[in-house]
This record gives C-alpha cells, sequence and structure tokens, in this order.
C-alpha cells in the first residue's frame, strides 16, 4: 500500500427488492453495493458490478437504515470516517461471498443503464478499496478485458452461473472523447497493445496506465450534464454533485 492515503468515492449501487432468498435477512433496509472509484466521471458508462467469487463480504450498517456490503476491511476503516451506525465499531448483520452476489440487480448513480448486474471479476484485490467495483468498458481496460470474456465465453458464464441476460444486452457505451483514442478508449488501447485475456497484468498496468492519463489530460464529455465539457473540469462537479445528493460518499484508505 501507498504512504499517500489514497481517496476513493464510494458509489452507492441499490440492490433492487424483492431481494433473494441470501438477502433476505436485509429486508426492509436500503441495501447498497459499495463500488471504490478514482473516475466518478464515468459512471453514466456504468454497465454491470464485479465481485469477486471468491471474496469475502459483510453487510454493514451505516445507519439506522442502509447497509453497504463490502469487506470487513474497508467496513472497519469506515466506521473509523463516521460511516457505522456505531462508531469506530462495525456492526455487520449479514456474511456473503461473492458468490452470493452475482447476479443482483442493482440501480447506480448516473448510469444510462436503469438496472445493471453484479457478475464475476477475478482479479479484484480484497485489500484495495471495498472489494466492489463499478465497472465502465469504455474507459476501464480491465472492466473491458473481464466484460469481454464474459461476453465472448458462455462457458465461463456457466461457471460463475451467470445468466446471458445479465451480460449481453450491455454494450459498451461512449461517454468520453479523447482525440488520440476516440470514445471506446479501453477497447483502442486493449486492441493496440495485443492484449489477449484479463490476466495479462504487465500489458493491462501499461494499458490503465495510458487511458487512465489520456482520459484526464485530453478527454472531453460526450454524455450527461456537462456533455462538451473536458473531464477535467466536470470531474470534480460529477464528484460533488454525487455527494451533495447522496449517491455517493468518500473514503480514504
Ligand atoms: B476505477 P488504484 Cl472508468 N481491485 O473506477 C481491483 N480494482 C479495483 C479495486 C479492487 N479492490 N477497487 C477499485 N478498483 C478499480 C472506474 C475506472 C477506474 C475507470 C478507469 C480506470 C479506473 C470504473 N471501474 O481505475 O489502484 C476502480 O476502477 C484505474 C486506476 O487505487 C478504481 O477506479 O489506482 C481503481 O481500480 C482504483 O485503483
Amino acid at each position: 500500500e501507498s504512504v499517500q492515503p489514497q481517496e476513493y468515492v464510494l458509489i452507492k449501487m441499490e440492490v433492487v427488492p424483492p431481494f433473494p432468498h441470501k438477502l433476505k435477512v436485509l429486508e426492509g433496509k436500503n441495501v447498497y453495493l459499495a463500488a471504490a472509484t478514482l473516475r466518478p466521471e464515468t459512471m453514466y458508462g456504468q454497465t454491470n458490478c464485479w465481485v469477486l467469487p471468491d471474496g469475502n463480504y459483510g453487510a454493514f450498517e451505516v445507519n439506522d437504515t442502509d447497509v453497504f456490503i463490502l469487506t470487513s476491511r474497508s467496513a472497519l476503516n469506515l466506521a473509523y470516517q463516521h460511516l457505522s451506525r456505531v462508531p469506530k465499531k462495525p456492526t455487520c448483520v449479514a456474511e456473503f461471498s461473492g458468490n452470493d452476489l452475482i447476479g443482483l440487480p442493482l440501480k447506480s448513480p448516473l448510469s444510462l443503464n436503469e438496472i445493471i448486474y453484479a457478475l464475476p471479476m477475478l482479479t479484484i484485490l480484497t485489500d484495495k478499496g471495498t472489494g466492489i467495483v463499478t465497472s465502465v468498458p469504455s474507459d476501464s481496460t480491465d472492466d473491458y478485458m473481464a466484460l469481454q470474456a464474459l461476453v465472448t465465453k458462455s462457458a465461463l458464464r456457466a461457471k460463475y452461473g451467470v445468466k446471458d441476460e445479465w451480460v449481453l444486452p450491455f454494450n459498451i457505451i461512449p461517454i468520453i472523447s479523447i482525440p488520440e483514442f476516440g470514445d471506446k478508449s479501453a477497447e483502442k488501447v486493449c486492441i493496440d497493445l495485443k492484449i489477449k485475456s484479463q490476466h495479462d497484468r504487465d500489458k493491462l498496468a501499461e494499458a490503465k496506465r495510458m487511458a487512465y492519463l489520456k482520459g484526464f489530460t485530453d478527454g472531453v464529455m460526450i454524455v450527461g450534464e456537462y456533455n462538451g465539457r473536458k473531464v477535467q473540469e466536470a470531474k470534480p462537479l460529477i464528484k460533488s454533485k454525487l455527494l451533495e445528493e447522496g449517491f455517493a460518499i468518500l473514503y480514504s484508505e
């Protein structure tokens, strides 16, 4: 981990009732998968959420009405950031594996897709963020490669119990245009670098760096309230709005 604290925006991805059997104990609560992101301005392009199938997650009470599903490590950090019903003490009301969460229908802020689904990603780190990641395949090379794998491999979908309708209707949504990379920058960079799989970690690290830098410095929004504005200008505005409207919170680690 870095020496500098990293500040993430936690996006509240609301689990749409009725809850499946495994989540019945949470009925009556507002339940969110809380995804850590550094790119709040990309939330328009969400196509799904990622969870680690073998990961351990808990449902933690943020206050009397709201519950966040995330790793216990991040729940402890949140409890020290005034985001626990009991200050400095996470209260876990249910435990889940990532597998239990796959297929949950979610409503996520700004998403142009009204409902998106939780899907498996094998490269999620449990010692970073919340262990929940929102997927924006237009602008994240990791998300693009992981989604491509599920789209193209029916055996992979079958292995994790992923229904076709949770994946196949969700095309990449162009949301940001970058002069050098077009409006599906993640796809372009992955093709240019000839990245073959989501496990090609070295190339993906390079791809991530390229796309991330260019997106921020040269990107222009092509959707949403700040359509036509530079990403650099839109990002803090979109971030503030998400926070003010209660769709997101700040989280540091
Ligand atoms: B980003 P950094 Cl569009 N394991 O959000 C793996 N990846 C994780 C994670 C975890 N536990 N927690 C968060 N992340 C992802 C959007 C996005 C992101 C875009 C483009 C680039 C990008 C949509 N996914 O990240 O190691 C989250 O994905 C590239 C840096 O703390 C989060 O932001 O720098 C980012 O990695 C945090 O990574």
